[in-house]
């Protein structure tokens, strides 16, 4: 008898094909009558198949008692409760390190796309400007400048490494200062004062809920440049929008979002912003690698008990192979 399990969001046709072999699918999308179909399957379902944008709702959590397992198909877990997770024993997992490198080249790109100006020189050239009204007015080089990463993990460390091959001057801010040369700021203020651009790619949730404020914003200030990879979270976007209307913010380079798939309308027609849609993994190749992981975690949980990638909360309830 094949496990039953719940697909809450979208998947691959490479993901459904390795699920549909080994699980009874129900995709949450194809659900008319959610509360209809609990009372006929909510006992049934032995496991969650997710996203990090989509999470697990705390009523779908509620409806489902047999669940021992809720795997996540990205690195943040943000929208899945832990602590009710482990509580109940659920191992949950995720996606790290597979999309390292993806996430810190849009990273790097937004970083040039803002200073260089790429959509505005594209729109130059597209639009007759070149030839009717000359050259395009000068950009700003990253060569050489000072840049503050918001959490050195997985993904900042390798954003930080990448950089280096621009020769910018690199410094972070994280809770507990890691052992790497880049210099430590105990205060996410001072860093941001001291940057040109300050890049986010923390964890969402509370503990960095607004952790980048109006404080931070005027800090990094006119001359300075807000990268967000991490999540709309954590950067305060009414006190960002103000700002960068006001001038008080420079620039902004952002792939996340406080309301997904809503981003500010104000953010729509200013030149000095850069805007992709949540996109920082969505490479054909890291996709896969993130699907295939998402499926492994399930199929090993099954097969074996045992699970490749639990989220740091799990540890104690996750076996591991
Ligand atoms: P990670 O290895 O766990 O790194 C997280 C870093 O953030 C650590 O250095 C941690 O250091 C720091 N941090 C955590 N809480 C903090 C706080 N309250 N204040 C300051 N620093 C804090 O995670 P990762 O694999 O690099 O992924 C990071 C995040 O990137 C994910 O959780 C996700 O939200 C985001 N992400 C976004 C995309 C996208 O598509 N845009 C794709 C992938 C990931 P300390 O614990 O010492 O504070
Ligand atoms: C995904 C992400 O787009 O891994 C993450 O934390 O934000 C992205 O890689 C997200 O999980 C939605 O699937």
């Amino acid at each position: 008898m094949k496990p039953e399990i719940l697909l809450i969001g979208g998947a691959t046709p490479r993901m459904m094909e390795r699920l549909n072999s080994k699980f009874v699918v129900h995709p949450l999308s194809e659900i008319t009558d959610f509360d209809t179909w609990v009372s006929s399957h909510g006992e049934k379902i032995e496991a969650v198949a997710t996203n990090g944008h989509d999470g697990v709702k705390p009523h779908i959590m509620d409806a489902l008692p047999n669940v021992k397992a809720i795997s996540c198909y990205g690195v943040g877990y943000d929208a899945i409760d832990t602590k009710v997770a482990v509580e109940r024993g659920i191992v949950v997992t995720h996606t790290p390190g597979v999309l390292n490198a993806d996430v810190a080249n849009l990273a790097i790109l937004l970083m040039l796309a803002t200073s260089r100006c790429l959509v505005r020189d594209d729109q130059w050239v597209r639009s007759g400007n070149w030839a009717k009204n000359g050259n395009a007015p000068l950009t700003r080089s990253i060569e050489n400048k000072k840049v503050g990463i918001l959490g050195l993990g997985r993904i900042g460390g390798e954003i930080a490494r990448k950089l280096e091959v621009f020769g910018c001057d690199i410094c972070y801010h994280t809770r507990t200062k890691k052992e790497v040369s880049y210099t430590y700021c105990e205060d996410l203020v001072e860093m941001a004062t001291a940057v040109d651009y300050l890049i986010a790619i923390t964890p969402g949730g509370p503990s960095t809920n607004k952790l980048i404020n109006r404080t931070v914003i005027d800090a990094l200030g006119p001359e300075g440049t807000l990268i967000n990879v991490a999540r709309g979270s954590v950067v305060d976007e009414k006190e960002m929008v103000q700002a960068l209307q006001e001038g008080r913010l420079g620039w902004a380079g952002l792939d996340v979002f406080a309301d997904e798939p809503n981003a500010p309308e104000e953010l729509f027609n200013m030149e000095n912003v850069v805007l992709t849609p949540h996109t920082a993994s969505a490479t054909i190749e890291t996709r896969q690698a993130m699907g295939d992981l998402t499926v492994d975690n399930l199929i090993s949980f099954f097969e074996s008990g045992t699970v490749k990638t639990p989220v740091p909360e799990c540890a104690g309830i996750a076996k591991t192979d």
